[in-house]
């Protein structure tokens, strides 16, 4: 995020520049609703090529919510915060697009290269372009075998410090769901269920952990994000559950999620590949199950966020 001029050195630290799309432009000059959406889980998520639709869907349910949805990639180094359909194409097709968190983003900007943005490194660049919603799958968080290999997303810290509203089926379920919930408590993130005290399990309605607060409509998530702006930087999560009737088979989710931690252990994938590798063993080993309910779940988030997002742009006036 930007940082105050510096007396001792005046050196400006400016917001990171970023290129907002003409429509993304348009709407936040004129106050209009606009949602965030990532772009690492269209490249690095779901495969070559559903990935495509799906990019097109998701925001497609961003203007069914009532906003202008702003996807977040970075091209030859520069931030986009919107997308034209042929960017959107680069993204979804490239195989070897990186994935970009918040620390990798200076060197994609000073050697020009282009990736995809993670939930860290879109919550900053929305931010700066004074996007107040953001709508993903789930949030990445603390892993597994944390204790032995550290394995903790940075989106947790840079949603400490990223004041907006971000969207979500809960965690990635692949990840240990009550450290992350601890993590997040001493991280000052505030989290909020959907309608619901039962912290969503990501591909499934209820992770097992409790929520301490819920909202009951897209106004009160407004005016969370509202009271917590005025109080201090840091990110209102609002945890989205899947209907029961939607959700993937509890018993196939939890089969197929051991698997495929012991194959990525097995294969010995580290860092940053540990999630995509995960997430392309399920849908496999699911027969297209998990990917059926990630890409409904990112939907329903995209939605909401919408109705958010209109939601705070009333509320402003
Ligand atoms: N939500 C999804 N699919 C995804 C992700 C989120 O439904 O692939 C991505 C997000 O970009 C998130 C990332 O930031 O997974 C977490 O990666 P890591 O565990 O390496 O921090
Ligand atoms: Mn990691």
């Amino acid at each position: 995020m930007s940082v105050d001029p510096s007396p001792a050195t005046g050196r400006r630290a400016a917001a990171p520049p970023v290129t907002l799309s003409g429509e993304v432009a348009d709407a936040l000059a004129a106050g209009q609703p606009v949602v965030a959406l990532e772009s690492t889980l269209l490249a690095h998520g779901l495969p070559r090529p559903d990935n495509r639709a799906a990019a097109d869907d998701v925001e497609a349910a961003v203007r069914a919510g009532g906003a202008v949805p702003a996807t977040v990639a970075v091209l030859d180094g520069v931030p986009h915060v919107g997308l034209t359909p042929d960017q959107v194409d680069r993204v979804c097709a490239d195989p070897d697009l990186a994935k970009l968190g918040v620390r990798d983003l200076p060197v994609a900007a000073a050697l020009g290269l282009s990736g995809a943005t993670t939930v860290s490194s879109t919550a900053l660049l929305a931010a700066a372009a004074g996007i107040g919603v953001f709508a993903t799958g789930g949030l990445g968080g603390v892993h597994r075998q944390s204790a032995d290999t550290f394995d903790e997303s940075a989106d947790l810290t840079a949603l400490s410090r990223t004041s907006l509203a971000v969207v979500c089926a809960g965690v990635k379920s692949i990840l240990d769901v009550p450290a992350t919930l601890e993590r997040l408590e001493s991280l000052s993130v505030t989290v909020v269920g959907y309608r619901t005290r039962a912290f969503p399990g990501f591909y499934v309605a209820d992770s097992g952990s409790p929520v301490d607060w819920s909202v009951d409509s897209p106004e009160q998530a407004a005016a969370v994000l509202a009271a917590r702006r005025a109080l201090a930087p840091g990110a209102v999560v609002v945890a989205n559950p899947l209907p029961a009737d939607e959700q993937l088979d509890p018993q196939l989710h939890d089969r197929v999620i051991t698997d495929a931690l012991a194959a990525a252990e097995a294969a010995g994938v580290r860092g940053k590949d540990v999630t995509p590798f995960v997430l392309d063993h399920l849908h496999r080993a699911s027969e297209g199950a998990t990917l059926a309910v990630n890409v409904r779940l990112v939907l329903r988030n995209a939605e909401l966020a919408g109705r958010i997002a209109a939601a705070l742009a009333t509320q402003a006036h």
